[in-house]
C-alpha cells in the first residue's frame, strides 16, 4: 500500500491543530503507520528543502520549519499521496479552498500548517529522512474492510 508523509509544521502545533489534522486523515480512511513530536535541525531542514536551495524564501523556510517542534507523520492507504496533497490544498492558503486543511487554517504562504510528500520518490525520500524503519509499524485495522 502506498505511504506519504505529512507534518503538521510549527504554526500547526502552536495553534492546537494536530489533533484536527490527524483527524482528518484518519476519518478519511487512512491509516497512521508512523508518528511522532520533534524538533527539526538546520541540517534537516536544508536537506528536506533541499530542491529549494536557490529560492529566495529558503532562508525563511529553514528558520520557520525549525522554530518549534513539528509533529512527523507517516500515512498509509490506496492513492494517499496525492489524496492528501488535494486535502491539504493550494501551497498558498489565499488560493487554497474552503475544507482543505490550508483553506481551512492558514492565511499566509509563508505558515501554511502542514507539508506533504508531492510524489511517489519524494514521499520514500522524505520518509527515510525523517523516519527509522522499527518506528514505522505495519499492521491489521478491521476498519480497512469497510473502506475498500
Ligand atoms: P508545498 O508545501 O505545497 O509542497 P512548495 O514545495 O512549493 O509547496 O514549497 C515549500 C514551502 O515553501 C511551502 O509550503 C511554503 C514555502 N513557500 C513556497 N513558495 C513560497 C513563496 N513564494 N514565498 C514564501 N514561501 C514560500
Ligand atoms: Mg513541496
Amino acid at each position: 500500500m502506498e505511504k506519504t508523509f505529512l507534518m503538521v509544521k510549527p504554526d500547526g502545533v502552536q495553534r492546537n491543530l494536530i489533533g484536527e489534522i490527524v483527524a482528518r486523515f484518519e476519518q478519511k480512511g487512512f491509516q497512521l503507520v508512523g508518528a511522532k513530536l520533534m524538533q527539526v535541525s538546520d541540517e534537516l531542514a536544508e536537506n528536506h528543502y533541499g530542491e529549494h536551495k536557490e529560492r529566495p524564501f529558503f532562508g525563511e523556510l529553514v528558520d520557520f520549519i525549525t522554530s518549534g517542534p513539528v509533529f512527523a507523520m507517516v500515512w498509509e492507504g490506496e492513492d494517499v499521496i496525492k489524496t492528501a496533497r488535494t486535502m491539504m490544498g493550494a501551497t498558498n492558503p489565499a488560493e487554497a479552498q474552503p475544507g482543505t486543511i490550508r483553506g481551512d487554517f492558514g492565511v499566509t504562504i509563508g505558515k501554511n500548517v502542514i507539508h506533504g510528500s508531492d510524489s511517489p520518490e519524494s514521499a520514500e525520500r522524505e520518509i527515510n529522512l525523517f523516519f527509522k524503519e522499527e518506528e514505522l509499524v505495519s499492521y491489521k485495522k478491521q476498519d480497512q474492510t469497510w473502506i475498500y
